[in-house]
């Protein structure tokens, strides 16, 4: 019976998909650019892009920034994941960044990047993503553009409807994807169906220095929690999840977690959440999980291992969660710019579903509830639908918005962005992907102000779009000029990793705050060396610690003798130079780990174990001056017992 379910749900989405690529996609689709398309998205050499895009590097772990108009890559942000190109979770100072209560994971899968707001607006202050497998939330600095720090998410699994930002960055939120057992514990696995728990996190951020902390979780029942959206200007105050397999099924979901005609999207009153914390009404579960800080004045990260944390049950606080039944597995939950409306796309439906924020409040005060679910009431799917888009496509994934009172949502299945107006719910224009497009962005996306002059598709699928380069595939995505009444595609760039959701804003909120080097009366770093003539290297027992020194074109010490093999070596290395753009590299011959990456004004290190006698040489490995391939050095490694004593130079001193 279920796998005849499974064939006819098969059956529908081949003929749905029939009926649009037959008859859909009108208007002007022809795929060549002309010139004048191309000049739209060409920035001339030495001119600066319009916006910075910032977009997730999917299962590389990584947040990647790129120019628009131009498709221009920039930089990778090492964020989850190791980076030997820049040192990232191989040195010993961001080492800690990868703790978590599972010891060191060094990847992540990182889907959805949100930037730090204020009134709603993009305020260019940070950039926050979410690790989806080991679930964690990052955030990066917009000034130095470096993770600066990471909070595990307890009680949590697949942290996928993350990393979310309100207004006025009150809060990131994180919601779990799996429910699990919560506390963990060993249990059948059949006994999933009213025992397994979703917990929604909410960390709160410090205004002036960014860092996060875990407010509270409200612990849902054992569904599924897709994506989220906070509420904007009029809806404020509340965040809302997408929900699937409210089915609670533990296995085969593509059949049984399909099964309900409606699953919901949960209204989280998160100023309500605050007042119960604030009067103490609340659980304290104990817990475990891992807060990392990298500090820019030590140049150094640390890791706190938290215990505790506070719990709102639902079910005993009658205002904190409504449910608004949504058709079918929605992924995307969206709110435009007004507040209004939630948009829920139902993977599996063929219309988008709008509710309305002033219809749910009215619903709400007159306690016009269908039924309850764990004790959550369940508000009449006909007493908060704004509006249906009929038509508009197969497998809506995610809508964004302009700030015209349109509407951009991706269709999967069908392969196109679709544009249409909130209110009329009418549809106004459809144009390909290529192909098989999941999230978009338009700069200032999730803020009550987008700037709505360029789209970005990020395809699932590449085939034919780029020069082949084997089995694998750059992901492809797509720049749609959108200022016009018609959306036009105007340039193709390949991303890292799988690009899931992105945000942009606009340069000139960003370039002005650049940190453009680190100054060295500030460096704190335990093992800093501030002038050439405090280079020097120090044995206690079998550790040797190098307080080494760079500026072009030399290392300082560059000759080091009576390292002994089973010496635990430390390279800490301090860049002198206080000048823009002159970062030194080093690497040493048969280290276990990367080279390293070292700012103007940072101090970095690496451990060496010599396990061969010899004189071993390290290099400046970034093309720094014209005599960079003169910077150099060498150690001399004697055996175990020798007596050749500690001594180390320059130039002979
Ligand atoms: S989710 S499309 Cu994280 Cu839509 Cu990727
Ligand atoms: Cu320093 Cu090359």
């Amino acid at each position: 019976m279920k796998i005849k379910m499974h064939i006819l749900f098969k059956a529908f989405v081949i003929a749905a998909l029939f009926v649009i690529t037959s008859c859909g996609q009108s208007g002007n689709q022809s795929g060549a650019l002309s010139s004048n398309m191309a000049e739209r998205s060409f920035v001339p050499p030495g001119e600066h892009d319009e916006f910075y895009a910032f977009i997730s590097g999917g299962y590389s772990g990584q947040l990647s920034v790129y120019g628009l108009p131009s498709g221009r890559l920039f930089r990778v942000v090492p964020v989850f994941s190791v980076d030997a190109e820049k040192g990232y979770g191989f040195n010993e100072e961001t080492k800690p960044m990868l703790n978590t209560s599972f010891g060191p994971v060094p990847w992540d899968d990182a889907h959805h990047p949100d930037l730090s707001q204020t009134n709603g607006k993009v305020d260019g202050r940070w950039c926050f993503i979410n690790g989806n497998n080991t679930p964690r939330i990052a955030r990066i600095s917009l000034s130095s553009f470096e993770t600066e720090e990471i909070i595990e998410i307890p009680n949590s699994a697949g942290n996928h409807s993350s990393s979310f930002v309100t207004e006025n960055t009150e809060y990131v939120v994180a919601g779990t994807r799996f429910s699990v057992p919560v506390p963990q514990r060993d249990i059948p696995i059949d006994e999933y169906k009213g025992n397994f728990k979703g917990a929604l996190t909410f960390l709160s951020v410090d205004q002036e220095s960014g860092e996060m902390d875990l407010a509270f979780q409200v612990m849902m029942p054992g569904f599924n929690f897709d994506l989220a959206h906070p509420g904007r200007k009029k809806s404020h105050g509340w965040m809302f999840f997408s929900t699937y397999n409210t089915e609670e099924a533990n296995s085969l979901l593509e059949v049984n977690a399909s099964q309900n005609d409606k699953d919901y999207i949960a209204a989280i009153n998160w100023k309500k959440a605050e007042e119960l914390i604030a009067s103490g009404q609340f659980e304290t579960m104990e817990t475990e999980y891992a807060h990392n800080i990298y500090s820019e004045s030590t140049h150094m990260a640390t890791t706190t291992m938290k215990k505790e944390v506070k719990i709102l049950d639902p079910s005993k606080y009658p205002g904190l969660v409504y449910f608004l039944p949504t058709p079918k597995s929605p992924h995307g939950c969206d709110v435009d710019p007004s507040g209004e409306y939630i948009i829920g796309s139902g993977k599996l439906a063929a219309a988008l579903t709008a509710h309305s924020f002033t219809k749910m409040l009215d619903a709400i005060e007159n306690e016009k509830f269908d039924g309850e679910a764990y004790g959550i009431p369940v508000l009449n799917y006909d007493d908060v639908v704004a509006g249906v888009v009929q038509g508009a496509g197969l497998g809506p994934l995610h809508t964004e918005f302009d700030a015209k009172g349109n509407a951009y949502t991706t269709f999967f299945i069908s392969s196109e962005v679709v544009k249409w107006k909130l209110g009329t719910w009418e549809v106004l224009d459809r144009q390909p992907t290529y192909y098989s497009v999941g999230h978009l962005m338009i700069p200032g996306g999730n803020s009550q102000e987008p700037f709505g002059k360029y789209l970005v598709a990020m395809n699932k699928i590449t085939k034919d779009r780029y020069l082949p380069t084997g089995p694998e595939l750059a992901h492809s995505a797509q720049l749609y000029d959108i200022s016009g009444d018609k959306m036009e595609l105007i340039l193709d760039f390949p991303t890292i990793g799988e690009p899931h959701y992105a945000a942009g804003a606009p340069a000139d909120l960003i370039k002005p705050n650049q940190t453009k080097f680190y100054k060295l009366e500030e460096n704190m770093h335990p093992y800093a060396t501030k002038t050439e003539k405090d280079a020097r290297v120090e044995r206690e027992g079998n550790e040797v610690h190098i307080y080494m020194t760079t500026i072009r074109s030399h290392f300082a010490p560059d000759n080091i003798e009576g390292i002994k093999v089973g010496d635990k070596v430390y390279f800490h290395i301090t860049n002198l130079e206080q000048d823009y753009d002159v970062p030194h590299g080093v690497g040493m011959i048969g280290a276990n780990t990367s080279e390293l990456l070292i700012m103007p004004g940072q101090t970095e290190t690496f451990i060496w174990e010599p396990r061969k006698e010899g004189v071993w040489p390290f290099y400046c490995t970034d093309f720094c001056s014209a005599l960079h391939q003169e910077m150099q050095g060498y150690v001399r490694v004697s055996a175990k017992g020798a007596d050749v004593p500690l001594k180390w130079s320059l130039d002979g001193e």
